[in-house]
């Protein structure tokens, strides 16, 4: 009797394994996000696997002010400035920020039922995520009158553009890529560190045909592949912010803005008191 019982449950054990790895190993999607695992994200998955992943360093150019009241959810720069989207209910806004002083030269506020994320400047409009309110608010980027919203499928974490669409990201391993006008998904990526899917990608920047992505409560940036998801390098900015000035647990890395034009590269962090221009350095 004994016996039998002591198989069922290695029986039941094996069962349960089985369960959980077939789980984790699956690709999975958050809320009704959409899945399109096409050949190149798995050729990108197989290529990381194999080669070593190069991580920089970096040298600070510069410090400068940063309020450190703002939960910094999206930041970027335009003619000279820094445009920052801050979070939490009843403390998100839109601001822009004088970069030298760090004053706050113009902003509006959002309703406090949103909780705003990340924002990026494209065609002449700003757009601005909400975290779980599957909508996204358009301001003009001189006025910041708003002109309109859109809405998306699944959380809003990050946001940035390449030439033709928005990349959000969730909060998942997952970005997708929307189409600026209808908001329709027109492709996904999956985003892997070796052979793990790399979650809770945040704050997000298109730089130099890169994908430079926050990742929440990581001292560190990946470099994404916007083609297959592969991770082309980590910047590792551990010890960038004095451990002083960090206010609490979640004063956490995340902020990326690139100034194309002087090729310059800016970082906060939510309630960071300062904002580093950085150089990276091969480690
Ligand atoms: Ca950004």
């Amino acid at each position: 009797m004994r016996q039998a019982v002591r198989i069922a449950l290695v029986a039941f054990a094996f069962s349960t394994a089985g369960l959980s790895c077939r789980t984790e190993n699956a690709p999975q999607a958050t809320g009704t996000n959409p899945v399109s695992t096409n050949v190149a994200n798995r050729a990108g998955k197989d290529e990381a696997s194999n080669q070593p992943v190069p991580v920089y360093g970096f040298d600070v150019v510069n410090t400068f002010v940063h309020d450190s009241k703002a939960f910094t959810q999206g930041l970027i720069f335009q003619d000279g400035a820094l445009l920052e989207s801050t979070g939490q209910n009843g403390s998100s806004s839109l601001r822009r920020v004088e970069l030298k002083t760090g004053k706050v030269i113009q902003k509006v506020d959002v309703p406090g039922q949103y909780f705003a994320e990340g924002m990026t400047l494209f065609n002449g409009r700003i757009y601005q995520l909400t975290w779980r309110n599957q909508k996204g608010f358009i301001y003009d980027p001189a006025t910041f009158a708003k002109q309109g919203e859109f809405r998306y499928d699944g959380e809003g974490w990050g946001l940035t553009h390449d030439a033709d669409s928005l990349i959000l990201s969730d909060g998942t391993y997952q970005l997708r890529f929307l189409d600026p006008n209808t908001y329709e998904v027109k492709r996904t990526i999956s985003v892997y560190d070796r052979s793990q899917p790399l979650r809770e990608l945040n704050e997000l920047e298109y730089v130099k045909g890169e994908i430079y992505a926050n990742v929440w409560h990581d001292d560190r940036i990946a470099r994404i592949d916007p083609q297959t998801g592969r991770i082309l390098g980590w910047i590792d900015l551990a010890g960038l912010l004095p451990a002083g000035d960090v206010s609490n647990e979640e004063a956490v890395l995340n902020g990326i803005a690139y100034d194309e034009t002087g090729d310059r590269l800016y970082v906060t962090g939510k309630l960071w008191p300062k904002i580093f221009e950085i150089r990276l350095k091969r480690k």
